[in-house]
């Protein structure tokens, strides 16, 4: 399994897209893990892209074929993993999106699809969401949470404003907020007054089971 998580990283940091693909599909022949294949095997090796564009070792079209390769992966696994959960009944309505100025989807989509698996209503408004739009759709659809993920340290002001904005309407704990993203944490949900910080995917559930009373 090791060798195989391995493969995954390296198609990503290779950004070989191909490869990628094959690999995926080989995870749902051989019936694996698919959130352990993403964690442990495609997200890691996009983490790493990140890492060394960081040290300046990668350029940016190498950032860009890394999330492609990153993203081809995921197009095979997402619908999968999303049909994976039991759903007897909505356990609530989420909106969720990437905020204004960030285009940065490949986490957001993760996270979408592992609460729509766990049994919640999602409303995926996308990346670049301004945040007037995330209040204004969680009030069309009754949604009992919003979800704004921030991958930029220059976005994550955003989210604040989507507080503000529920302030501004009245809406302020009848709809939850949870925030997640590299750039945030514990610290700065209580800052901004959201309602709680996920660092993954798997948090992310937990915690949208937690504020919609759902467990
Ligand atoms: Co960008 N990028 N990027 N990038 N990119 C980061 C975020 C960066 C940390 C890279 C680095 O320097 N090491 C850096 C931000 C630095 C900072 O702000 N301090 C950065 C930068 C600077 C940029 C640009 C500005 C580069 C440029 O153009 N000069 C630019 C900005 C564009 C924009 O948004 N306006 C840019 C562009 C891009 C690409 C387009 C090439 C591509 C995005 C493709 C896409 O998403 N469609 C990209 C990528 C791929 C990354 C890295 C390498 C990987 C992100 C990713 O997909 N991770 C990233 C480095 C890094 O994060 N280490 C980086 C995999 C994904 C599964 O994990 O997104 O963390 P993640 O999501 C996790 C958790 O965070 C959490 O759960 C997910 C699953 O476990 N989570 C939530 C996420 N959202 C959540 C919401 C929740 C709960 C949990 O509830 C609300």
């Amino acid at each position: 399994m090791q060798a195989f998580l391995d493969g995954c990283a390296k198609s990503v940091l290779e950004g070989d897209a191909e490869a990628a693909e094959k690999l995926a599909r080989e995870a749902l022949d051989k019936k694996y893990p698919l959130l352990e294949v993403i964690e442990k095997g495609f997200a890691r090796g996009i983490r790493e892209v990140g890492r060394l564009w960081e040290e300046g070792v990668l350029f940016l079209p190498e950032l860009v074929m890394g999330a492609e390769a990153m993203k081809r992966g995921m197009g095979v696994l997402q619908p999968a993993l999303a049909k994976s959960g039991d759903r007897p009944k909505s356990l609530g309505h989420v909106v969720i999106g990437t905020i204004e100025g960030d285009i940065h989807d490949i986490g957001k989509t993760l996270v979408a699809t592992m609460l729509s698996a766990n049994g919640f209503e999602i409303t995926d408004l996308g990346a670049d969401v301004p945040a007037l739009k995330f209040v204004d759709e969680a009030e069309k659809k009754g949604a009992g949470c919003i979800a704004i993920s921030a991958l930029l340290t220059t976005t994550m002001s955003g989210q604040r404003r989507v507080v503000e904005e529920l302030k501004s309407r009245s809406l302020k704990g009848t709809v939850r907020v949870m925030v997640g993203g590299a750039p945030c944490s514990d610290e700065w949900a209580r800052e901004i007054g959201a309602d709680g910080y996920a660092g993954d995917a798997v948090a992310a559930v937990s915690l949208a089971q937690s504020l919609l009373g759902a467990r």
